[in-house]
């Protein structure tokens, strides 16, 4: 049975797991470093792997940014600053020394949902992360889509009429923003805490995320019409948030109404999707090899 070294490198942490079988055997995380740019993000990696050299045959990362056919760019360099164009995949396969599928996070998150969570035994999801940004990923006909340049379900970056994008409200970082334009400079988790209990700005802080995330997923339904929405993300599945959000929706018609779930494996949708991607990448790659 192959052994999955299963990474999700997001705006905040960097969370790395053994997996097998889409189970978890082991897992670590660290803070996504802030200094050193895309060589710290990747020593941080080589640093989790290394205790685990020789136990896994298979990398793959769910990155935040966009990546497609390998290659790694940044769409909101406020979540993380990627450099342009650069080659992910074989970067991390000259550290890891074993081959590496890269995929967005939100996009292997779905797939995750999709394969083993709230998504499972459908062939239609929506599935919206609200974490430092906020990202999405879409499985039609139970396919992942990707787009032209690895975009599609990037719906953090859809605009109000304000011109505002809904990730600069609705996420950990527009947040924590909101928080610091009210007199506040403290992170989402803080917010949070301070609007339990009951501090007035931190609730007008957490209502305009929450009004924002409502009218994102209210077009989302218009866009996809899905049975369901699966949301994750450590602002999405922060205690209250859900419920928050469907509130804001409970007013509309039925047809119009998202069915919002929140996301079955929490902080691993990413690993367990990027972690069957990679498996199914590389028995693509051997039937190849054997024609
Ligand atoms: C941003 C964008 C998306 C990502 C989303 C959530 C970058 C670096 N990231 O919209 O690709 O999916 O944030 O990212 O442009 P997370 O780090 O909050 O999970």
């Amino acid at each position: 049975m192959t052994t999955v070294l299963a990474l999700d490198l997001g705006g905040s942490k960097i969370l790395a797991c053994l997996i097998q079988d889409g189970r978890v055997l082991e897992e670590q995380r660290v803070a996504t470093p802030r200094q050193g740019g895309v060589l710290a993000w990747l020593e941080a990696i080589a640093s989790l792997a290394a205790p685990w050299s020789g136990r896994f045959a298979l990398a793959g990362i769910a990155a935040t940014g966009l990546v497609r056919w390998g290659r790694w760019q940044a769409l909101n360099p406020d979540t993380l600053p990627i450099p342009p164009d650069f080659p992910l995949e074989l970067e991390l396969t000259r550290r890891l020394h074993v081959p590496v599928t890269a995929l967005n996070d939100a996009q292997a998150a779905a797939w995750g949902e999709h394969v083993a969570g709230a998504g499972r035994g459908s062939d239609d999801l929506v599935f919206v992360t609200f974490s430092t940004g906020v990202g999405g990923g879409v499985i039609a006909g139970g396919r992942l889509l990707q787009g032209r340049s690895g975009m599609a379900g990037s719906i953090g970056q859809v605009r109000l009429i304000t011109s505002e994008r809904i990730e600069d409200l609705a996420s950990g970082s527009g947040i924590a923003r909101l928080a610091r334009r009210a007199g506040h400079p403290v992170d989402a988790a803080a917010v949070f805490a301070a609007a339990g209990s009951g501090a007035a700005w931190a609730e007008q802080v957490v209502h305009q995320a929450a009004n924002a995330a409502a009218l994102l997923l209210h077009d989302l339904q218009f866009l996809f019409d899905p049975e369901r929405i699966a949301v994750g993300g450590g602002v999405g599945l922060a205690p209250g948030h859900l419920e928050r959000i469907r509130t804001r929706l409970a007013h509309l018609p039925p047809l119009e109404r998202p069915n919002l779930v929140p996301a079955l494996l929490d902080s691993r949708a990413g690993i367990i999707g990027i972690a069957d991607l990679a498996l199914r990448e590389a028995a693509a790659t051997r039937e190849d090899q054997s024609l």
